[in-house]
């Protein structure tokens, strides 16, 4: 199967998690879109959910099919997240925010009880931030000095966007950044997250409970079936 069917294999076995009365965490990006899409038809037929939506995209998406959309800040938790990712590591650990949502993706993703991710083969990696840069979500007031300070603990980034910085739904820019090798990735997500100026980073550790990857042989592999 080529990567666009896989994708679509991982999200309609996921959409086949949600059961009804769910608040259920809706991802971004092309391969969280056919989940919505798979949830959108079983919607149509019947089941009844909350979704919490991590991109306008994704909402308008959710709204074409009825589903009916609440915002996080009205959950204590949610019961199960669904959502695509650039980066997965053996150990599920991610690297995410390609699609630039990566902050409201995070917040979505921690407040459910499961976080499900749905990728293609090509997602997989040996390590995170082994073949794309780590994004990082920063304050746009005063960016240059942000970058300045992730330079001097050896993280070299990029606007991205340019001299058209692209700017997330929080109105932050994005810098996607590169590490010197021989730093253990939970000390970089430490280091990155402890500077003035950063708002989060797209490090996903540890977070994910089960991936659900589209394989070329046809079908989905399941990789972790950890209980949030
Ligand atoms: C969005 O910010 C990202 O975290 C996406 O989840 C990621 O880029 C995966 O996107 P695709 O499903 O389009 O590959």
């Amino acid at each position: 199967m080529d990567a666009i069917r896989q994708k679509r294999a991982a999200a309609d076995y996921a959409a086949e998690l949600v059961q009804d009365g769910m608040i259920v965490g809706l991802g971004s990006g092309s391969t969280a879109a056919m989940m919505v899409d798979a949830l959108g038809r079983r919607h149509q037929q019947g089941l009844q959910f909350v979704g919490v939506a991590t991109s306008r995209e994704t909402a308008d998406l959710a709204r074409s099919y009825d589903i009916r959309l609440m915002r996080l800040d009205e959950f204590s938790h949610l019961d199960l997240t669904i959502d695509g990712a650039d980066e997965v590591a053996p150990n599920l650990d991610l690297t995410k925010g390609g699609g630039g949502q990566l902050l409201r993706e995070k917040l979505v993703a921690t407040a459910a009880r499961r976080f499900v991710v749905i990728v293609d083969q090509s997602k997989l990696v040996r390590y995170v931030g082994e073949r794309v840069p780590i994004p990082v979500e920063v304050v746009s007031f005063g960016w240059t000095t942000t970058a300045h300070r992730l330079s001097a603990v050896g993280i070299e980034c990029h606007l991205r966007g340019g001299e058209t910085p692209f700017t997330t739904s929080n109105h932050n820019y994005i810098l996607d950044c590169r590490a010197a090798g021989g730093v253990a990735v939970a000390e970089l997500a430490d280091r990155i997250k402890s500077l003035t100026g950063v708002v989060d980073h797209g490090l996903f550790l540890g977070i994910a409970t089960t991936v659900v990857v589209g394989v070329e042989a046809g079908g989905v592999e399941i990789l972790g079936q950890k209980q949030g």
